[in-house]
């Protein structure tokens, strides 16, 4: 069901004839050029397969480590509605990871290797979900911004260069629509509850937003891979062009909500057609993905714990499907 499929007929060559050298190269560098599409069964180059590695296993990682913060809230939600609407919105965030992971895979990795890496603390996850779930409207600022910043960062990449990574990402941003919309509802209504709901909603987006900001990698000058992924049609928006994008989106939405944006220097630059935002504080980002954020330990023990946890389940699992396969014997389920 989240499989990316790879489209060979069983048995099927990709290629007939040896290509001749520099053949391969050129066509991969001619789809590029074209818009096309690089699928699991064409010759890429090894950095081109590694940058993708890198990238949709670290977005795989963070959709499963963002499910912790709002799992957090699903036993102290204030209604049924709000309990059931967070506890559907997490799972598609699982649902997002196991995509994810899938369209890693048809690149030659394991889910298994991936996680280990994420557990020895060698792949990276989003900074964003190092940080506390404090209070209720935490889930609305999270929805509204983190989830806002996701769709933002997400809708150029349904059209990346590599086929499985980009149907991928066209699933997922319808959903994660969903979950803009759920956030901004929960802070609208306290919005427009009693003034210590409204002081709420202001301390979540006081305590979210530089954060969020950050959400979008290091400026340009500053960003490693940026300029060839681009190349690549990885992404196809620099970090700085998406972290203004998100910024002239959200200003006009905490207007509407009658918030304030925790940043002095944020104004419109008619000249620019753009607002102006004061100074990122880069220590602080870089502090949080070097793993000493205010809940980077929380976050990995807690995945290590669940994969513990969950041993007798595969193993289960796997039992059944070797007994149903007619390899496995009645000890072994
Ligand atoms: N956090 O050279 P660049 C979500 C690293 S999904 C941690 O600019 P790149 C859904 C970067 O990896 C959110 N690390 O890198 C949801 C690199 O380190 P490396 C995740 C970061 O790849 C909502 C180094 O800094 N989305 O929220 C971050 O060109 C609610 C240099 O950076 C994606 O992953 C960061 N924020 O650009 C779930 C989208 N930024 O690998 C639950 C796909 C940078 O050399 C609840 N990914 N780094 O060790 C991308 O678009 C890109 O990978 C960027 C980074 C934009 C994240």
């Amino acid at each position: 069901m989240y499989t990316q499929a790879i489209d060979l007929k069983p048995g099927a060559e990709p290629t007939a004839a040896t290509p001749a050298p520099g053949e391969r190269e050129r066509a991969f560098e001619a789809a590029i050029a074209d818009d096309r599409r690089i699928e699991p069964q064409d010759w890429m180059p090894e950095g081109y397969r590694k940058t993708l590695v890198r990238q949709i296993s670290q977005h795989a990682h963070s959709e499963v480590v963002g499910m912790l913060p709002e799992g957090n809230w699903v036993t102290r939600a204030p209604s049924l509605r709000r309990k059931a609407i967070l506890l559907a919105k997490i799972q598609d965030e699982g649902g997002h990871g196991l995509y994810l992971y899938a369209a890693a895979e048809t690149l030659g990795v394991s889910r298994e290797d991936l996680v280990d890496a994420l557990h020895a603390g060698k792949a990276k996850y989003s900074s964003i979900f190092n940080y506390p779930t404090l209070t209720w409207a935490d889930m609305g600022a999270i929805g509204w911004l983190v989830d806002g910043a996701a769709i933002m960062n997400q809708v150029p990449l349904c059209r990346c260069s590599y086929g499985p990574y980009a149907r991928a990402m066209i699933r997922i941003c319808k959903e994660e629509s969903f979950h803009q919309r759920q956030g901004f509802d929960i802070m609208l209504a306290l919005c427009r509850g009693t003034p210590a709901q409204k002081a709420m909603a202001q301390d979540a987006l006081d305590r979210w937003w530089w954060p969020v900001v950050m959400m979008f990698g290091p400026s340009d000058s500053e960003s490693i891979h940026s300029a060839q992924t681009m190349r690549w049609g990885i992404k196809r928006l620099s970090n700085d062009e998406l972290r203004q994008r998100f910024i002239d989106a959200t200003v006009p939405q905490a207007e509407l909500l009658g918030l304030r944006i925790p940043d002095p220097e944020l104004r419109w630059n008619e000249a620019r057609g753009h607002h102006d935002h004061g100074p990122i504080d880069w220590s602080e980002f870089w502090r949080v993905i070097e793993g000493d954020g205010p809940c980077n330990r929380e976050r990995l023990a807690a995945r290590v714990q669940a994969l513990e946890n969950g041993a007798w389940v595969r193993e289960a699992a796997l039992a059944h499907a070797a007994r149903h396969a007619g390899t496995g014997s009645r000890e072994a389920a």
